[in-house]
């Protein structure tokens, strides 16, 4: 057990448990018990992810403490716990950067929505997160990852892992890089239209994912949105594209049959209603019609991603087995070929659910 550790913080009780905890693919998390008894969750902040580590806790603490503002239920908006110094995080020996959470209590956290109803819920857990941050002011977040969501930079990397071909697996991977850069050419899309002024920018989550969202156990209804590493300002459609691409999906991320792999318009429609309706009146017109772009462009962002990683050697996401970031490449180059063999389908959604 980290005892020392966790004597660091201002727990209730004393802790009698620490293990393991939850499928992340960037931070190391751990579940503690206390005798009290209490639960709170630990991490170890990935420092290769997060070199700004007091830029990344001052976010979190602003976004937390605004949001409290309208409810002071640590099940409602993640809560961190104070170090006995008052600090929102402690350094270790080896400069390894931990925090501690309040867990939220009687809660689910889906890897895969089990109903239509889930992902609704879900969209609206987002949504609302959108539209409690909408006055919130953007210019006072730390940038943590410069260029989380910019795409052709996504690509400018992938082009500099497959330069360098750091894990000698460049051959191995070259179908599926040909597939990549034939989609090249539409990744500035969502971009240009905030370059050129069209699309405005907002303070937004960034890793909308359906296991960043707590429901209700008994109620299935939103408690609160986790994971806020990634809080700064973007595009909506990048936020609402994230959720689609991992909550709307027939398979899991790293599905190996990829006849199984796809995007589900009833699940697309469950998301966009419960996200849409969340927003209300805070969305612009082509903010709404640019939401099945962002879908199509955050998919295949993450599959440059996984697949520069591959390359790379596997050295930022996390991995259980060899080739497993192949393979979640594999899968999203198919989904965004599914997507937009779907286009118009997911247009006609989002006509009627803001109709
Ligand atoms: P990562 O950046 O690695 O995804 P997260 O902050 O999303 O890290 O945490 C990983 C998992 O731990 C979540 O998907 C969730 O299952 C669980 N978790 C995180 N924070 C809490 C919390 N406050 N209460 C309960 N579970 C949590
Ligand atoms: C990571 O931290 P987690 O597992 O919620 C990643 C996201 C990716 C996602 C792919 C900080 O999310 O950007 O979309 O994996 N987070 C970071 O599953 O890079
Ligand atoms: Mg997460």
């Amino acid at each position: 057990m980290l005892e020392r550790l966790l004597a660091q913080f201002t727990l209730e009780g004393t802790p009698v448990q620490c293990a393991r905890y939850g499928n992340g693919h960037i931070n190391e998390t751990y579940r503690v018990e206390t005798d009290a008894p209490h639960a709170y969750i630990l991490q170890k902040i990935n420092r290769r992810v997060f070199p700004d580590v007091p830029g990344l806790m001052r976010n979190i603490a602003a976004v937390t403490e605004y949001l409290r503002r309208e409810t002071p239920d640590p099940r409602r908006v993640l809560t961190l716990i104070p170090t006995v110094t008052g600090e929102t995080y402690y350094l270790d020996e080896e400069k390894e950067a931990w925090r501690v959470y309040e867990f939220v209590t009687d809660s689910l956290c889906l890897e895969r929505p089990e109903t239509e109803m889930d992902l609704r819920q879900s969209g609206f857990a987002f949504g609302t997160f959108q539209n409690q941050l909408a006055l919130f002011p953007a210019e006072t977040l730390t940038e943590v990852i410069p260029g989380f969501h910019d795409t052709p930079r996504r690509y400018a990397q992938l082009h500099e892992a497959m330069e360098r071909d750091a894990a000698g697996r460049l051959r191995e991977a070259q179908r599926e890089i040909d597939e990549y850069l034939s989609q090249e050419h539409i990744a500035g899309d969502l971009k240009n239209l905030l370059l050129s002024g069209e699309l405005p920018l907002r303070v937004t989550h960034n890793d909308t994912k359906l296991n960043n969202v707590m429901l209700d156990a008994a109620t299935r209804t939103p408690l609160c949105v986790i994971d806020l590493d990634t809080v700064m300002p973007g595009l909506v459609a990048h936020d609402f594209g994230d959720s689609i691409r991992f909550g709307a999906a027939t398979a899991p991320e790293d599905e190996a049959d990829l006849d199984k792999v796809g995007t589900s318009l009833r699940l697309f429609q469950a998301y966009a209603g419960g996200f849409l309706s969340a927003c209300g009146t805070r969305l612009t017109a082509l903010e709404k019609e640019t939401l099945p772009l962002g879908a199509v462009l955050m998919t295949l962002e993450c599959g440059v991603r996984f697949l520069a990683d591959y390359l790379n050697g596997d050295v930022y996401f996390r991995t259980s087995r060899p080739g497993q970031n192949l393979q979640r490449a594999r899968t999203h180059i198919k989904m965004v070929r599914d997507m937009q063999a779907k286009m118009d389908g997911m247009r006609k959604i989002i006509a009627e659910e803001t109709a």
